[in-house]
C-alpha cells in the first residue's frame, strides 16, 4: 500500500514541476507561446465622449468588428460612449496608467500631453476638409502622433470632428461685435482660450461631459462644435442661434496604450493599425455625410442660422493673428512653419 501512496506522489510530484516549468511536452508548445502576452486573449476597453449615435461611435464599431474578425477574437474591444469612461483628458491619463486601452480624443486636449498637437488649434488653419486630409496624412502630422510614445501613448490614426461652429443662447452672431461679452465654452486648451478673448468673448475651458448641463444651467451661453455634435448631442435644446464661424478644423487623434500596444504580437499590432485607419476612413465619410445634413436638422429645430459673411470672417481672422504670433514659439516654430508649408502644398 505504502508503495502504491509513494508512486501517486512522485506522479504528482513531476506533473507539478512540469507545469511548473511551462514545458508542456503533451502539447508540444513552449510555456512561452502558451502564457505570456502572446498566447492569452486580450480585451481592449475603448471610451469616448461623444453619444452611440455619433459618427464616432460607429467608427469605434467598426474598429471592434475589424479588430475582432482579423484577430478570430484573440483581441475583443469593449466600446464605452457619452463619457462612461470619463472626459478625454482623463481617458488619456487611464491610457497611460494602463487602466484603458483606447480614447479617441480632439487634439486640443492632447496638447496638453504633446504640446505640438495645438498646432491644430490655430484657428482658420485649414482651408477646406481636402487640404485637412493631406496634411494628416503628411510627414509632420503623422510625426506628432509618434511624439506620443514619450508619454505611454501610441497615436495610430487621425479621425474627424470637424469644422467647429458657434452656438449660443443669447443672441445671432453675425460678427465679432456680436461675440462681445458672451460666456463660451472652449476645450481646454490655452490656444482657444485666447483666441475668444481676442474675439471679445469670455471663454471658459470644461470637460465635453460637463457642457450640455453648463448650457441648461446658463453657466456658459454658448459653445463650440461641430454640426454633427451639436445636432446628435442634442445641443439645439439649450442652444438658440447657431453660425458658420468654421474657426478651425478639428480633427480626433485615435490612440492607444503603449504598455499594452507593446504587449501585443507584431502581427496583432499590424491589426490594430490598420483597423484604425480604415474605421477612420469610415467614420470620416459618415462624419461629412452627418455636418452636411445637420445644419438643416438644426433650423428645424428651432435653431436661428446666421452665415458670417467673408468680409466679417476676415475680420476674425485678422483680430485672432497676434494670437497666433505669440503661439507659434510655444506649439514650436518648426512644427508650425511645416504644417503651413504642407498646406501651400496641399492647395
Ligand atoms: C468629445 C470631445 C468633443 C470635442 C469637445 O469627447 O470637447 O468639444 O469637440 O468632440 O472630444
Amino acid at each position: 500500500m505504502k508503495k502504491i501512496l509513494a508512486l501517486v506522489c512522485s506522479v504528482l510530484l513531476i506533473s507539478v514541476l512540469a507545469a511548473c516549468s511551462g514545458n508542456d511536452s503533451a502539447s508540444g508548445n513552449s510555456g512561452d507561446e502558451e502564457s505570456g502576452s502572446n498566447g492569452e486573449s486580450k480585451v481592449i476597453k475603448a471610451g469616448i465622449g461623444l453619444n452611440q449615435d455619433h459618427p464616432q461611435y460607429k467608427g469605434l464599431l467598426k474598429f471592434k468588428e475589424i479588430v475582432e474578425e482579423k484577430t478570430d477574437g484573440a483581441i475583443t474591444v469593449d466600446t464605452y460612449h457619452s463619457g462612461q469612461l470619463g472626459d478625454d483628458r482623463s481617458m488619456m491619463e487611464a491610457l497611460q496608467l494602463g487602466t484603458q486601452e483606447v480614447v479617441i480624443p480632439s487634439t486640443a486636449p492632447v496638447a496638453n500631453f504633446v504640446k505640438e498637437f495645438s498646432v491644430f488649434d490655430i484657428p482658420f488653419l485649414f482651408p477646406n476638409e481636402e487640404v485637412a486630409d493631406k496634411v494628416l496624412a503628411g510627414e509632420t502630422a503623422q510625426g506628432l502622433l509618434t511624439k506620443l510614445e514619450d508619454q505611454n501613448l501610441v497615436g495610430l490614426a487621425y479621425w474627424e470632428n470637424g469644422f467647429r461652429d458657434l452656438t449660443n443662447s443669447k443672441r445671432a452672431v453675425a460678427s465679432m461685435e456680436d461675440m462681445e461679452g458672451l460666456k463660451i465654452r472652449t476645450m481646454e486648451n490655452d490656444l482657444h482660450l485666447d483666441a475668444f478673448k481676442k474675439l471679445g468673448a469670455n471663454p471658459t475651458p470644461m470637460a465635453f461631459t460637463e457642457l450640455f448641463t453648463a448650457l441648461q444651467q446658463g453657466t456658459v451661453d454658448g459653445q463650440e462644435n461641430p454640426y454633427a455634435t451639436i445636432y446628435l448631442q442634442k445641443f439645439y435644446e439649450v442652444q438658440n442661434h447657431v453660425s458658420n464661424t468654421h474657426h478651425i478644423y478639428s480633427p480626433f487623434v485615435f490612440m492607444m496604450s503603449k504598455s499594452f500596444y507593446d504587449g501585443l504580437t507584431e502581427e496583432q499590432q499590424t491589426i490594430v493599425r490598420e483597423a484604425a485607419v480604415e474605421a477612420g476612413e469610415h467614420e470620416r465619410k459618415l462624419n461629412r455625410e452627418a455636418n452636411a445634413k445637420y445644419l438643416e436638422d438644426l433650423q428645424e429645430e428651432g435653431m436661428t442660422y446666421t452665415e458670417i459673411t467673408p468680409e466679417a470672417r476676415q475680420e476674425m481672422v485678422d483680430a485672432v493673428q497676434p494670437v497666433i504670433d505669440e503661439y507659434k514659439s510655444k506649439i514650436g516654430e518648426d512644427t508650425v512653419d511645416a504644417i503651413y508649408k504642407e498646406i501651400e502644398e496641399a492647395k
